[in-house]
């Protein structure tokens, strides 16, 4: 090889290793927008929970804005309503929800056949918490009950085993002599 096809060669070969990076760079920004483009559709957020109203509503973190979260298929004991009985239930779900989940980041799941957000804004989710629906394990446990808005959600049959079981073990909201 004379001097001018090498160094015809080695521009050329430096043209290709310049091109190569330019499309690997452009794989990775697509493959990268395609994950936050997933992320997205499917309704998936994370973030710190930074206060819990009751059982079935929390305020998340999203991206650095504030957002309340009510939680899907579950109904948690309202903390103001008329009967001591039902506080006193309402009480217990909240302080277990800030027990479990206070200052948790935590990962939120959309649900398709339900609405994004509830009449008063706050956005329909399922939250995950160590790798569990913190939403079933509520009812499980006997802090809430399953709850069907409208539509039948996705893991609808799931919890209504979660009510079952906690009926059987009369935990919590099954048991008659809690909050007595
Ligand atoms: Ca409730």
């Amino acid at each position: 090889m004379n001097r001018e096809h090498e160094i015809l060669a080695r521009d050329s070969e430096r043209w290709q290793r310049r091109n190569l990076s330019r499309v690997t760079a452009i794989a990775v920004g697509l493959a990268a927008l395609l994950l936050l483009l997933a992320g997205y559709l499917h309704g998936q957020e994370s973030g710190p929970v930074v206060s819990v109203a009751d059982g079935d509503t929390i305020t998340v973190e999203i991206n650095g804005k504030k957002e309340r979260v009510r939680l899907i298929g579950v109904d948690a004991p309202e903390m103001d309503d008329s009967s001591p009985r039902v506080r006193c239930f309402a009480k217990a779900a909240r302080l277990f929800a800030i027990d479990s989940l206070a200052g948790l980041t935590v990962k939120l799941e959309a649900d398709p056949t339900q609405a994004n957000r509830d009449r008063y804004g706050r956005l329909l989710r399922y939250v995950y918490w160590h790798n569990d629906l913190f939403n079933r394990f509520l009812i499980k446990k006997g802090f809430a009950r399953e709850y069907t808005y409208d539509k039948p959600y996705r893991f609808q049959d799931d919890f209504k085993k979660a009510q079952k079981y906690a009926e059987e073990s009369k935990w919590g909201l099954w048991d008659a002599h809690e909050c007595r």
